[in-house]
């Protein structure tokens, strides 16, 4: 096998892709030439087509880049797996519009009804080398295009010098994410960590937002993120809920559900003082904490709760006995506890478990008599998670935590992984895979977080796959069975 080659029809669109990119073989134009071209590079390890392209999709416009999905020609459609972290990088580095999806080869420029007919199969973007190209061999293949002629403006028209002038701009720009792509091909181990993704709290949050929408149709108001998971908001707003900071945004008497991570208790007042309708959502592992924070509260002790200002857990928690809650984010904050009553300690429940350990063993050691939980609260599937990614990160040489920047549990993943002695990164879905870190990892260690969904996560191990043999193994550190209760509010 020889290094991976990207492919150029035209010499105007190999020498403005030469800039900074990995070098480029000129196939020439149609897909007759480019068939013999697949000849010839028949051993090369990996396979891009980069260069102008038309669309068939009315949203496309004259300069933005088409990362095919999957090629469509003659013979069986080519799927394109990598195509998210190429579209993800190009995005990043270019600041160009990047579309994905099917892209069609021809073997004639299409204009007109057969334009509009090829829309209609769902293609988006048309070209007439990829397909040839891409069905030779069973290798990585990506396909680039950058816009020229779009269904209001096509070839020919005044408008193609103008769209031609912008692709060319454009196609200068992905030099490159061409070569990263290039680069981060070939065999790897993919180290899958078990337990990962969806917690039962998290199933059981996301389960309570459908059914109330099943039964109460849209909207349903949801206060704050119903978990800290892009994916899993966004498709929930599709579907009609209708996510707010604040209970005054919702109108008077609206279903409202409250988010998995609970509500102090002055936000339930509130709800009833406009008469909402509340469904809870609070997963059970946080209102225990709340509950114990009520008890030690009540029979007169100091809480020390363990946590990270701000996160909506602990405000949550906090709110239950403001009066005798302080936050303990630091050694320094134990020392600055005062002395003059009881000590319990709590902790939020997704925390690493090494610094949740660590200011337990601080308070313990000022206070011998303090009260807590048996070890912490932080929520088995907190550990599971990190004792998993901690197996993986071993014989990794990257992980990669599937998990949103707000997710303090996915966060925790990653700073784990890293103690463990594998690079981290979190990730929030398949187009933040890092071609660029990929050159040197044989072996990615792969997880999510509780908030993360697997579909998400599938998709990250497919765009991995796709970018070279891989040998899938897992690695399970235990099994979980934990399940939940649903409010009956929305029992069956
Ligand atoms: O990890 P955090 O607490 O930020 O929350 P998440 O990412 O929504 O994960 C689910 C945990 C919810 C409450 O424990
Ligand atoms: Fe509940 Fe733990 Fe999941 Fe949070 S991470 S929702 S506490 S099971």
């Amino acid at each position: 096998m020889t290094r991976p080659v990207v492919c150029a029809a035209l010499g105007l669109e190999a020498r403005a892709l030469a800039h900074a990119g990995p070098p480029v073989v000129r196939t020439g134009a149609g897909p007759a030439r480019a068939r013999r071209a697949a000849a010839r590079l028949r051993d090369a390890d990996g396979l891009a087509v980069a260069g102008f392209g038309g669309a068939l999709d009315g949203r496309l416009r004259p300069g933005d880049l088409f990362v095919a999905t999957e090629v469509r020609g003659a013979g069986p459609p080519v799927p394109c797996p990598s195509a998210e972290p190429l579209a993800g990088l190009l995005e990043r580095t270019t600041g160009a519009t990047v579309h994905r999806g099917p892209l069609v080869t021809t073997d004639h420029v299409v204009t007109g009804r057969e334009r509009a007919e090829l829309a209609a199969t769902g293609a988006m973007a048309v070209d007439m080398e990829s397909a040839p190209l891409a069905a030779a061999g069973d290798r990585p293949v990506a396909v680039v295009r950058a816009i020229v002629d779009t269904p209001d403006r096509p070839l020919l028209s005044p408008a193609t010098l103008t769209g031609g002038a912008a692709a060319l701009r454009r196609l200068r720009t992905i030099g490159p994410a061409l070569r990263a792509w290039a680069d981060a091909i070939g065999p790897r181990r993919i180290l899958l960590a078990s337990p990962r993704s969806f917690c039962a709290g998290v199933e059981r949050a996301i389960e309570i937002v459908e059914r109330a929408l099943e039964m109460h149709g849209p909207p349903v108001y949801v206060r704050k993120q119903i978990v800290h998971n892009t994916h899993v908001v966004n498709d929930l707003a599709r579907r009609g809920a209708v996510f707010v900071d604040e209970l005054d945004e919702v109108p008077p008497g609206a279903v409202t559900v409250f988010s998995a991570h609970g509500v102090a208790p002055a936000v339930r007042d509130e709800a009833g003082r406009l008469g909402l309708r509340v469904i809870d959502a609070t997963c059970p592992l946080v209102a225990k904490v709340h509950a114990e924070a009520r008890r030690y509260a009540a029979r007169g002790d100091l809480v020390a709760l363990i946590g990270h200002a701000g996160h909506e857990e602990v405000e949550g928690t906090l709110g239950e006995a403001p009066e005798s809650t302080v936050l303990v984010q630091t050694p320094a904050d134990v020392a600055a506890l005062p002395a003059d009553r009881p000590v319990a300690y709590l902790t939020q429940t997704t925390l690493a478990a090494d610094e949740a350990d660590a200011l337990a063993a601080e308070i313990t050691r000022r206070f011998p008599d303090a009260r807590g939980p048996h070890t912490d609260d932080i929520c088995y599937a907190t550990t599971n998670r990190q004792r998993a990614v901690a197996r993986v990160a071993r014989e990794a040489d990257l992980v990669l935590v599937v998990g949103s920047a707000n997710s303090s549990n996915s966060r925790r993943l990653v700073e784990v992984a890293e103690q463990a002695g594998a690079p981290a990164l979190l990730i929030d879905g398949p187009a933040d895979v890092p071609l660029g870190r990929l050159r040197d990892a044989r072996a990615v260690g792969v997880t999510a977080g509780a908030s993360a969904p697997p579909a998400v996560l599938d998709a990250v191990v497919a765009a991995l796959r796709g970018l070279g043999p891989a040998d899938l193994v897992e690695r399970e550190v235990t099994v979980e069975t934990t399940e939940f209760t649903l409010p009956k509010e929305v029992r069956p």
